[in-house]
């Protein structure tokens, strides 16, 4: 039996943090053996903001980098770069055509993203991003998107686009569904316990970026924010310091519990020392992992990467063509 097909990815569009890994690519790992994986680096995605062309370069090939130095295995996962497959911007293209102006009016992150930018110089590739994505995702029968919370509404609207295609077409697309875990779920900004943690923050005090080196993990660390009191309990009350449990409970795997239990009598202090060794214990081996890739390395594995998943985009591409009734 085929095993069932999962497909994710991020923006090479700013570092990425411990919040990306916790959230996305820790699951990616572990789902690599038991599904068909697809992973992407999406660029494309990415130039929805303004980016500088040399720097999305360099991120393009980090983002690659951070997918291997995590544990994803080229063995079992096909990583690309998505504009290697430019069947996705012409599917996008047509899913363009089905897509109602109220739908992405509606999407939080474009709401949110346009008003960073100043409504008035929002691209209308920022308006367009979640039929991309869409695109992206029903290209290869994607049956599973595991992703973080905050991408939910872009997987309905991608449902919603599948299922409308389908009636009208006749059956063309599996409807996907969203993967989630309770890792998923947002890890907040060390700023700012009520907004996740982001790698377009504007203050580098908002995250823990992969490539942090120890001096940093400290320094940030410190002044991360905490609530008031100085008791060291995990609870809704205490926002910022649930957070910061959170980050040590899922990169050491000891539970919240336990972590409370051990810092009984002990200070913020005690605990923030210990939560910035237990980062550094995380980051050292998988910075050191990095290092080794090289450039040639990682391109060669996207390249091997876009041959493998070319020909279902195609497929799949000149299936849609077909129905709509281009003549082929
Ligand atoms: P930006 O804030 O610039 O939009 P981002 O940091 O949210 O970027 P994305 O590229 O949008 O990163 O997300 C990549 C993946 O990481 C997605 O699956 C997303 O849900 C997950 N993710 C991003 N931020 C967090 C977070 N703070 N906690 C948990 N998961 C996250
Ligand atoms: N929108 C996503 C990135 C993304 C994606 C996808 C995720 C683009 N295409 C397809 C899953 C499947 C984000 O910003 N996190």
């Amino acid at each position: 039996m085929n095993k069932p097909r999962i497909f994710s990815g991020i923006q090479p569009s700013g570092n990425l943090h411990i919040g990306n890994y916790l959230g996305a690519i820790k699951n990616w790992v572990k789902l690599q053996d038991q599904y068909d994986s697809i992973f992407c680096v999406v660029d494309m995605h990415a130039i929805t903001v303004p980016q500088d062309p040399a720097e999305l370069r360099r991120r393009t090939i980090e983002v690659a980098k951070v997918y291997l130095a995590s544990g994803i295995d080229p063995k079992k996962s096909t990583l690309f770069i998505q504009s290697h497959i430019s069947e996705h911007a012409e599917l996008a293209w047509i899913l363009n055509t089905i897509a109602k102006i109220p739908e992405l009016e509606k999407m939080t992150q474009f709401k949110d993203k346009a008003q960073k930018a100043g409504k008035e110089s929002a691209s209308v590739g920022l308006f367009d991003y979640p039929i991309l994505m869409a695109s992206d995702i029903l290209l290869y029968d994607t049956e599973l998107v595991p992703v973080g919370k905050d991408q939910l509404q872009h997987i309905e609207l991608t449902r919603t686009l599948a299922e409308r295609f389908n009636k009208k077409f006749g059956k063309t697309f599996i409807i996907p569904k969203a993967f989630t875990t309770k890792e998923s779920e947002n890890i907040m900004g060390l700023d700012d316990p009520t907004k996740k943690m982001s790698k377009s923050a504007s203050s580098e005090y908002n995250y823990i970026a992969l490539t942090d080196d120890e001096e940093t993990v400290r320094r940030k660390i410190k002044k991360a924010v905490t609530d008031s009191g100085s008791e060291i309990v995990y609870n809704d009350s205490k926002p910022a310091l649930k957070n910061l449990i959170n980050i040590y409970s899922l990169l050491s795997e000891i539970s919240p519990k336990e972590i409370e239990n051990k810092y009984v009598g002990k200070k913020y202090s005690d605990f923030k020392n210990a939560l910035a060794e237990v980062i550094i214990n995380y980051l050292t081996p998988f910075q050191k992992k990095m290092a080794k890739l090289t450039d040639e390395k990682v391109l060669e594995i996207l390249e091997e990467g876009a041959k493998r998943v070319r020909p279902l985009a195609q497929k799949k591409l000149r299936e849609v063509k077909k129905k709509i009734g281009f003549v082929a």
